[in-house]
């Protein structure tokens, strides 16, 4: 993961020695060693995260991180207050200024790495998610959606994997004021509850008794239902070996013993932001999915849809017993009814023609729009006799009930209905559809309000 990091120190050796570290791991690092600078460096090469030292002359770290943050185009980029040892009124004047981290000097390169990393992949989500939603609303396919982090960040499902009563306790009361909190003491129970438990943060002991906290972990990492939850460890100060295990199977970030409750937080919400980022993204994925597949006006899936899953179905269907059946439907004298009602009316018995066609047909069947005032029903496994009793029970379905249309309605209104079964080898989706369609035609011929099956 490469990344561009913005280090700022006005001690110049501090400054070069982060230099040094970063680049050894590849990260692209920028300096600068004053607070004026360092603001308009933010602006001009926007990093993806800011190191800043909290003692410098002139404007200080905290300043500079208010104004960061106070700025919309660059507020979103994670700043990383390093401030010196046991400054704990630091911690707290940082998270206050905006701070979404801190590191005590002299900095430990685990604890470095594991920052940059974690806060490097969250503005990643971040980015992504602004560039969909981006596109989104520019495709008219997303709403100008509240970006997930305006929204307050209450409310996560928090378990605490610790056999330690009073750590516990302490952790769960910092964090259940926000929060729904569990804990669990026992980590063989900790590893069936986070299966089925749908958590967006899992604090996990890495000391427990009876359990090792890294197989929880590394479970957690290898199903899929728990593959993207936030995993914070608990370890013992200077226990650098399990950490950097830790580390290696996944989990997200650390906290040492004993848990300062500012650091708590501010980890605990700097996971909690990437899974709501991560979620929202996937949200918005299905959600624009669905919609390019639906026909906006009726609900139904759209004619590239249907062609693509009656493809899959004449594919699948060869040498099958049941053959795959289509209908295509169109509505008699539809014109007539903008002409008289105007299009509004006419939009009304579209909607109304697609819902009733919903109500009618089977949970296996696909009903779709394939434009205008043209519908198509796609059939697995359905020979063409039920296929045209299928039409049939549609046709009474359009035709025994007028259409509400509000002033000047009900309206009565007929379909007719051309319906078709797959043959054998060399079938293809245009075939089956033109046979329907020449029989639809043939419908409309006979007087229409009828249905017509392909020879
Ligand atoms: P036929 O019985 O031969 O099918 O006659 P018809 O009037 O139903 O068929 P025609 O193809 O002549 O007219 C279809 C009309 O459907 C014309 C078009 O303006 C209207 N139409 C197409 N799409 C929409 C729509 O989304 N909303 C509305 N209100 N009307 C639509
Ligand atoms: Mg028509
Ligand atoms: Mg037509």
């Amino acid at each position: 993961m490469s990344a561009r990091v913005l280090v700022v120190d006005d001690v110049l050796p501090n400054v070069k020695l982060l230099e040094a570290k970063l680049t050894s791991e590849y990260f692209d690092v920028i300096t600068a060693s004053n607070g004026p600078d360092a603001l308009a460096l933010v602006k001009e090469a926007q990093p993806d995260i800011v190191l800043l030292d909290v003692m410098m002359p002139g404007m200080d770290g905290f300043e500079v991180c208010r104004r960061i943050k106070r700025d919309e185009a660059v507020a979103h980029i994670p700043v990383v207050m390093v401030t010196a040892l046991d400054q704990l009124a630091d911690r707290v004047t940082g998270l206050e200024a905006g701070a979404d981290d801190f590191l005590t000097k002299p900095v430990n390169d685990v604890a470095l790495f594991a920052r940059v990393r974690s806060l490097v992949r969250l503005k990643m989500m971040t980015d992504e998610l602004r560039m969909r939603e981006k596109t989104g609303s520019q495709l008219g396919v997303l709403g100008q959606g509240t970006m997930a982090s305006e929204q307050p960040l209450t409310g996560a499902r928090i378990l605490i994997v610790e056999d330690r009563q009073l750590t516990a306790e302490r952790l769960s009361e910092t964090l259940a004021a926000e929060h729904d909190v569990r804990i669990e003491g026992r980590g063989d129970e900790a590893a069936v509850l986070v299966r089925g438990g749908d958590y967006d943060l899992v604090i996990v002991s890495l000391t427990l008794k009876d359990y090792d906290g890294l197989r929880l972990c590394s479970q957690m990492r290898s199903a899929e239902a728990t593959r993207q939850v936030p995993i914070l460890v608990l370890v013992e100060d200077g226990d650098t070996r399990r950490l950097v295990r830790a580390l290696d199977i996944g989990v997200n970030d650390y906290l040492i013993r004993p848990v300062d409750r500012n650091e708590l937080l501010a980890r605990s919400r700097t996971q909690l932001r990437r899974k709501r980022y991560a979620d929202r993204l996937r949200e918005n994925v299905s959600r624009s999915m669905a919609l390019a597949v639906t026909d906006s006006l009726t609900g139904l899936y759209n004619r590239r849809y249907m062609l693509s899953h009656l493809e899959t179905l004449i594919a699948r269907g060869e040498g099958a017993s049941k053959p795959v059946s289509a209908m295509i439907l169109d509505i008699d004298f539809f014109k007539s009814v903008n002409d008289t009602h105007g299009h509004g009316a006419g939009d009304v018995v579209l909607a109304e023609f697609a819902a009733r066609i919903g109500r009618n047909v089977r949970g296996v069947d696909l009903a779709a729009r394939m434009g205008g005032e043209e519908f198509v029903v796609v059939m697995p496994d359905t020979d063409v006799s039920a296929a045209t009793m299928i039409a049939e029970r549609l046709r009474h379905a359009i035709a025994d009930e007028p259409f509400a249309i509000g002033e000047g309605g009900p309206l009565n209104m007929t379909v007719s209905i051309g319906v078709a079964a797959s043959e054998g080898t060399g079938e293809t989706s245009e075939k089956l559809l033109k046979r329907a369609d020449d029989a639809l035609y043939q419908a409309k011929r006979d007087g229409r309000n009828r249905v017509v099956t392909a020879a």
